[in-house]
């Protein structure tokens, strides 16, 4: 078994990493597509940019980018397991009607009209844990225990989703890599899965192309970390991360199964 692979799809003219590439629709549903056959389980279509000191954009605008793309994939893949990566409650439970099946919050679910969407569309959900908003997470990095706050505050918010009704193995435990983390916390973080799944949930790793892989790897430009974040990702499965949230689909799936028998010395099915 590989870990379950999420397929960014970012519909937005200023993601950190490919921002401008699939602000079209018709680029966006194309790019999904691929990811797809490339073998992601998952796609997480998101409108709007997390990235440290992005502007906030309205419900109306990132409704406007991301429910075509939801409806257009939908319409050539029924079957796609489709993710909506939102703060905003709203464009969850309108995109969870449009056929979604899961939100991704890197608000970590603590909205409660957001539980309500989730629970209302029956969406599996993952939870992410940031300290302060995009704008302002990077202002403050020092943690007195890093692992143990975000592994509190993940059992907290899993208890409570899954009190609400959310199916527990539905309930995915992110410990959102570069969220107000100082670069070495987030191979931290990494390391510290085991822990995070002691709670009986499955957990995800969203290192890829992100500033810690550059700032180790040495390589600025965030589309060129393909590398770097592979080997993160090989990290991260070793560690038993149960999901990668990755933009290089391909690259990042052949690179687990070749790990994965040569470290187990036995056959994976590339299913
Ligand atoms: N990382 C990003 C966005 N959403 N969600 C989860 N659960 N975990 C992550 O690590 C995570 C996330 C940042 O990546 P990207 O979507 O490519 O960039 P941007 O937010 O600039 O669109």
């Amino acid at each position: 078994m590989i870990p379950r692979l999420l397929g960014v799809v970012n519909v937005t003219p200023d993601s950190f990493s490919d921002g401008g590439r699939y602000v079209d629709a018709r680029a966006a549903i194309a790019h999904a597509e691929q990811l797809l056959d490339e073998g992601a389980d998952a796609v997480d279509v998101g409108g709007e940019s997390t990235r440290p000191g992005a502007p906030e954009v309205s419900e109306d605008e990132e409704l406007r980018r991301v429910l075509p793309v939801v409806r257009g994939l939908l319409e050539r893949r029924p079957d796609a397991q489709i993710s909506v990566d939102t703060r905003k409650p709203s464009v969850a439970r309108a995109v969870l009607r449009g056929g979604a099946r899961w939100v991704n919050d890197v608000g970590g679910m603590r909205d409660p009209a957001m539980v309500a969407a989730a629970v209302e569309g029956g969406a599996g959900v993952f939870v992410m844990h940031m300290r302060g908003t995009p704008a302002t997470m990077q202002s403050d990095t020092a943690y007195d225990d890093l692992v143990g706050e975000v592994d509190a505050f993940l059992a907290e918010r899993a208890a409570s989703l899954v009190a609400a009704g959310v199916p527990a193995d539905r309930v995915v435990l992110d410990p959102g890599l570069g969220f107000g983390k100082a670069p070495l916390d987030n191979p931290a973080l990494i390391a510290a899965v085991p822990r995070f799944r002691r709670h009986g949930h499955p957990v995800l790793i969203g290192a890829s192309r992100k500033s810690f892989v550059g700032r180790i790897s040495g390589v600025e430009r965030a589309a060129d970390r393909v590398y770097g974040s592979i080997g993160a990702a090989l990290a991260a499965a070793e560690a038993g991360a149960d999901w990668l949230r990755v933009h290089d689909v391909r690259a990042t799936r052949e690179a687990l199964l070749v790990f994965r028998v040569c470290r187990t010395g036995s056959e994976c099915s590339p299913g």
